[in-house]
């Protein structure tokens, strides 16, 4: 009985463990839908052409537009880094900036890997009503982008470092057969290798999440 019921603890532990590590692999290459996140119907976004939905990604040209960006925030954790570059941007949103202007709040929360460092730059969209203008902080950066083309990745549920780098390497899988992957290989290098681009506020618990992987690259 006691042996029994260890081996029945056993194998719901091991059967956990499975469970888990299957949760952690990236998900099957499914026919991307081509939808916009949600979140977008309820923010700002920057806004794109959808060129190509593929078969585990989507290809986009997003217009030029103009960001609000942390200095390069130091962590072993891009999930932390992003929640720590958010307060600081929600904060200038509000109206913690040098003309104290008020913003609406926009999406995604974008976070960029610097390759070879453990450091991340955080970056918020700015409302195209404040692009004209946009209001000077001490410690923030305002940069603007030019029209860049985008391969994108759609991941539900929480992004870990080692989910953020298994997708983006799914992503770049997926690519592998098609015209694409010519010009991201010749962009490698003078452009950042991956984005994650985070759509809903850490204080929407409910909203469904999704996450992008990006990965910019030029024609
Ligand atoms: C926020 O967006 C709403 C709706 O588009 C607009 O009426 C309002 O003026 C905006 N507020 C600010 C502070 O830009
Ligand atoms: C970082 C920064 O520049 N913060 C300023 C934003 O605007 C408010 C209100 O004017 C100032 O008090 C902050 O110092």
């Amino acid at each position: 009985m006691e042996t029994g019921l260890n081996i029945l603890k056993l194998s719901l532990c091991v059967s956990l463990v499975v469970v888990g590590s299957y949760a952690q692999a990236p998900a099957p290459w499914n026919p991307s839908n081509g939808f916009r996140p949600g979140t977008c119907d309820h923010y700002e976004c920057p806004t794109y052409k959808l060129v190509e939905a593929g078969y585990g990604f989507e290809i986009r040209m997003y217009d030029a537009a103009l960001w609000i960006s942390t200095s390069p925030i130091p962590s072993l954790s891009m999930t932390q880094a992003t929640k720590t570059g958010f307060r600081r941007l929600n904060r200038y949103i509000e109206g913690d900036n040098k003309s104290n202007v008020k913003m609406n709040m926009t999406a995604p929360v974008i976070a960029q890997a610097t390759p070879g460092r453990s450091v991340y730059t955080v970056s918020l969209y700015l409302p195209k009503k404040n692009q004209q203008n946009p209001p000077q902080a001490d410690d923030l950066h305002v940069r603007s982008t030019k029209p860049t083309y985008v391969a994108v990745r759609q991941i539900g549920g929480y992004v870990s470092n080692n989910v953020a780098k298994d997708e983006a390497a799914a992503l770049m899988e997926s690519l592998r057969d098609s015209n694409w992957i010519l010009p991201i290989e010749k962009s490698k290098g003078k452009l950042p290798a991956y984005f994650l681009a985070v759509y809903n506020p850490p204080s929407h618990t409910t909203a469904r999440v999704i996450n992008e992987i990006m990965v910019p690259f030029n024609m």
